[in-house]
């Protein structure tokens, strides 16, 4: 059978909806201004989305449009991902030893042993050219310059988010920090820059009249008191000049979009915003059950104004139609 194409145009009119206007997503997040130039094998180094602390050997897997399958070397496909040609969190072969931090290399490999320049011999395959980085800023982005490695913080827990924790400054990269919380392990950390949110200054959950979780083990955690922590640990807060709130986002209700499926992060599916909060929104995939809809932070690099696939040469998932609603396919 013939199908028509389908077009956002016909599709909002047909609808009676209007889609999100460009300037409420964020430069990560909107049309981009290069190419995808990454090739399938070439080898990067970058952020486990599991574990945000450790960068790892990658290898570009797959290339669809501005997206890329990375691909941990050595290690099972299962725990492949995808991120953008612009995400901040991929980097050239040889950063890491620059900037002086710990590379973890494929399975099989010993820290020490590693070494890029035999392993591209030993694997017959190039690093990703630098000129392919698009995301790194070379400045530290204004208040961003503020955070120091060790620093104290009070942060959301995004994993338990009705918590805001003791937390420290991890790492420091271009604009972004890694937030870690005391005595916990590395799978709560996250990356955020200064206008995240989700961190305040120490003193901010008294100021606020909110409870703070203590780091894990602390003996008395009902009654933590940062003055004594911090000597105690013999560390500094991040001076408060250094956070800079953004302002709410400016989805509105009902507005549509281009979302990446969660369930098969391949996929970019027709989306529709069906709630908010200052900064979270809920996304909607047009035409399917409602289960399927989950609230995200607005400036999560997984949404994308409409237009971004055709722009992108990605392809897009088109809403199910109510004729092709099979109970078993969609539920
Ligand atoms: N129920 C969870 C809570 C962990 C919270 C960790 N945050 C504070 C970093 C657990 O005990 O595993």
């Amino acid at each position: 059978t013939k199908k028509k194409q389908w077009s956002w145009d016909q599709y909002l009119d047909e609808e009676k909806a209007v889609a999100a206007p460009v300037r409420v997503f964020t430069e990560l997040q909107s049309f981009p201004q290069g190419r995808n130039g990454f090739k399938a094998g070439m080898l990067l180094e970058g952020v486990d989305p599991l574990h945000p602390s450790k960068y790892c050997v990658l290898s570009v897997a797959e290339v669809i449009g501005y997206r890329l399958r990375l691909h941990f070397d050595g290690y099972p496909e299962c725990y492949d991902f995808w991120a953008n040609a612009n995400s901040p969190d991929i980097r050239p072969a040889g950063w890491c030893e620059m900037t002086g931090r710990k590379l973890l290399p494929p399975k099989g490999y010993k820290e020490n042993e590693f070494n890029w320049a035999k392993y591209q011999e030993a694997c017959g395959a190039q690093a990703a050219p630098t000129n392919l980085f698009k995301n790194q800023s070379t400045e530290q982005a204004g208040n961003g310059s503020l955070f120091r490695v060790g620093m104290k913080l009070e942060a959301v827990d995004r994993k338990n988010p009705c918590l805001v924790c003791v937390a420290s400054v991890a790492d420091v990269v271009d604009d972004r920090i890694l937030v870690h919380f005391d005595n916990w392990d590395d799978t709560y950390d996250y990356w955020c820059d200064a206008s995240s949110p989700h961190i305040h200054p120490v003193g901010w959950c008294r100021e606020n009249g909110r409870p703070l979780t203590a780091p894990q083990g602390h003996p008395n955690p009902e009654h933590f008191s940062w003055e004594e922590y911090l000597e105690d640990t013999g560390s500094e807060a991040v001076p408060s000049q250094a956070f800079c709130m953004r302002p709410p986002h400016a989805f509105q209700l009902n507005v549509k979009l281009e979302a990446v499926d969660r369930r098969n992060p391949m996929l970019v599916r027709v989306a529709t915003i069906v709630d908010t909060e200052d900064y979270r929104v809920k996304v909607h995939f047009d035409g399917w059950h409602h289960k399927f809809d989950f609230w995200v932070d607005s400036d999560h690099p997984d949404l994308h104004p409409a237009g971004w696939c055709a722009r992108t040469c990605h392809p897009l998932e088109m809403p199910l139609r109510p004729s092709e609603l099979k109970p078993a396919a969609n539920q």
